[in-house]
């Protein structure tokens, strides 16, 4: 059993901002936090503490090919020829470079405040699309990547079988994703064995989107969740909207929600294009919408109505998607600003009269990251004690208290403002640096020499 005990002038609790905050940790969980209190010797303090983010969608890989797909092609760019770049770039990785890539990027989630992240994996197979000896080979390498970084890992195994809607058959480039229902559900027992070296590992399932898996296909695999969260990708782009009303009769978010028993379990991820109608009855659902502003941007996918899906009380999270870009404040700055840019207004997410846009960003991504990743739901007694630390002398922090110290960080673009970060009261960042950057970054230096060579 070990016991810590940290000491924060002001940190951020779900009843709000509280000063003189005394929390004690055990065995990695928060077991007391006591405002109004005085520090102890041997205490850890810190000026600001705030509970650490769920990163709610990642593709770890595809962090290896930031910046190699900004080059224009002979015709019109678009999401579909960013894929096929993408698919040529996977096709060279083998669970080595998996593992290397996928603890940089780890390492730059937690460095940016991302306590958690929730592992949409769907590259399972071999070059040539033969299974590993272990099913789970890969989902093994993302669990030991998380060893390594200590980030909270929620593995998602992907379920995969066609190339569009109506059963289409799959590609050649798309081999080593996919499964029978048999094989995902063997997949699934492996890929539960892969996390139990893992403190706190969560599984879920991870249906890939309407158009790789048929309606009978999403009946079939939804039960194997086992209670486990259920992440789909939907509505990213215009013509998979237009491919689901053309084979299913519905836009693919109504569909959904008409056809699978949808509740607080599910993560709809993107969900860009919505309807006025699919917006209310989202937000009814309980679901959470999984938006990755930046990722979003990069591809042209459109921006999501989060001014209209919080009004209609819908909870969102976010996450960094294909990791062409790793850092919290970003993307709930970007996710602000989008909206800003649509609807010619400023302070759209802020939630009401007079309240802090960067405190309501924070707090929705906190309740949206935690539900979509079954993970830490604030500093708060119970939950694992992931959080992070501010520095207040930093420049963009100096003199400010409470929410503006959100909106500073946020909008002011203070990344360096991080200072420490802990997972399960174990410190991983210090002076805003992983401490086990150098060796997993040169391990990954030596995977990008191999793989881009
Ligand atoms: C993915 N990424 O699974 O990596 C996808 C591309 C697809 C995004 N949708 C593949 N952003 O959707 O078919
Ligand atoms: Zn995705």
């Amino acid at each position: 059993m070990t016991e810590a005990h940290f000491f924060f002038d002001q940190a951020l609790t779900p009843a709000g901002w509280a000063s003189q905050v005394r929390m004690s940790v055990r065995d990695g969980l928060i077991v007391t936090l006591e405002p109004g209190s005085r520090p102890a010797p041997g205490d850890r303090t810190a000026a600001i503490g705030l509970p650490g983010l769920g990163n709610l969608h990642s593709h770890a890989f595809q962090r290896a090919m930031a910046g190699l797909t900004e080059i224009s092609g002979s015709g019109a760019d678009s999401f579909w020829t960013w894929r096929e770049v993408m698919y040529r770039f996977l096709g060279r990785l083998d669970p080595e470079a998996v593992q290397a890539i996928a603890a940089m990027a780890q390492v730059e989630m937690l460095e940016s405040g991302f306590t958690r992240v929730g592992e949409f994996h769907y590259l399972h197979h071999d070059v040539d699309g033969a299974p590993y000896e272990d099913p789970a080979e890969m989902g093994r390498r993302l669990a030991a990547a998380a060893q390594e970084s200590g980030i909270g890992l929620t593995l998602l195994p992907v379920f995969y079988a066609h190339s569009g809607f109506g059963g289409a058959a799959p590609s050649s480039d798309q081999k080593r994703f996919l499964h029978t229902i048999d094989g995902y559900a063997r997949l699934l027992e492996a890929s539960r064995a892969a996390l139990e070296d893992l403190p706190d590992g969560v599984l879920g399932i991870a249906p890939h989107s309407l158009r790789a898996v048929t309606p009978q296909e999403l009946a079939a695999i939804t039960p194997l969740a086992d209670g486990g969260p259920i992440h789909i990708h939907v509505a990213e782009q215009l013509k998979e909207v237009e491919d689901s009303l053309a084979v299913l009769g519905r836009r693919p978010v109504r569909w959904l929600l008409d056809h699978a028993q949808i509740d607080e379990r599910w993560c709809f991820v993107h969900a860009t294009h919505l309807d006025d109608d699919e917006v209310q009855a989202l937000a009814r659902s309980g679901a959470t919408a999984g938006l990755c502003p930046v990722t979003e941007a990069n591809l042209g996918d459109g921006v999501f109505p989060a001014d209209l899906f919080l009004a209609a009380g819908g909870v969102f999270g976010v996450g960094s998607d294909s990791n062409v870009s790793i850092d919290v404040a970003e993307e709930l700055r970007l996710l602000e600003y989008g909206q800003r840019l649509t609807r010619h207004g400023r302070a759209v997410l802020a939630g009401g009269p007079k309240r802090s846009t960067g405190a309501n960003l924070y707090k929705v991504a906190l309740c949206g990251g935690a539900r979509a990743l079954d993970g830490a739901e604030g500093l708060v007694p119970g939950a694992s004690a992931d959080f992070l630390t501010l520095d207040p002398e930093h420049p963009s922090l100096v003199g400010r208290r409470g929410d503006a110290l959100l909106d500073s960080w946020i909008f002011g673009g203070a990344r360096a403002a991080i200072d420490g970060v802990w997972r399960r009261g174990r410190q991983v960042v210090a002076g805003g640096r992983h401490l086990g950057r150098a060796t997993i970054a040169a391990s990954y230096a030596a995977t990008l020499r191999r793989l881009l060579d």
